[in-house]
C-alpha cells in the first residue's frame, strides 16, 4: 500500500519537473480565431522572457503587424502572411506595451503587455518568507 503511493508520488514529481524543464521560457499563445475579435485574449498581459506566439486557427491569412510599422516610428514587429494553421512566434521583446493588427483586416486589433519584472517568470514557493 505503502508503495504504491509512494510510486505514484514520485511519477508525479518526475511528470511537473520533465514538464517544467523541458518548455525552458514558457511561451505565451494567442490564437486568431473566429468570430471577432480574432486576437484572443485582445490583451494579453506577458511576463519578460517569454516568447509570444499567435497560432492562427481560421480559415484565412492574417498579419500580426506591430502600430508602429505605420509611422515608420520604430516597428518592433510585422509577422508577414501568416497562413491558416500556422504560427508566428515573437520572442526577446522589450518589457512595453506593444498595440498590434492585422494588415489584411484592419479591424482585426489586439496589444500585447510585456511586464518588466523577471522574478515573475519563476515560481519559485522557497523565495516567500516562511519564518
Ligand atoms: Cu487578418
Amino acid at each position: 500500500m505503502r508503495w504504491t503511493s509512494t510510486i505514484v508520488a514520485l511519477c508525479g514529481i518526475i511528470l511537473f519537473r520533465t514538464t517544467v524543464l523541458a518548455e525552458g521560457p514558457r511561451s505565451y499563445h494567442i490564437t486568431m480565431e473566429q468570430p471577432a475579435p480574432y486576437y484572443s485574449p485582445v490583451l494579453a498581459n506577458v511576463p519578460s522572457g517569454s516568447p509570444v506566439q499567435w497560432d492562427n486557427k481560421t480559415a484565412t491569412v492574417h498579419t500580426i503587424t506591430h502600430d508602429d510599422c505605420l509611422n515608420q516610428k520604430g516597428c518592433m514587429f510585422d509577422s508577414g502572411a501568416v497562413a491558416p494553421g500556422e504560427s508566428f512566434t515573437l520572442s526577446h521583446i522589450k518589457p512595453g506595451t506593444y498595440p498590434y493588427f492585422c494588415r489584411l483586416h484592419p479591424i482585426m486589433r489586439g496589444t500585447i503587455i510585456v511586464k518588466g519584472n523577471k522574478s515573475e517568470l519563476r515560481s519559485n514557493p522557497k523565495g516567500s518568507p516562511t519564518s
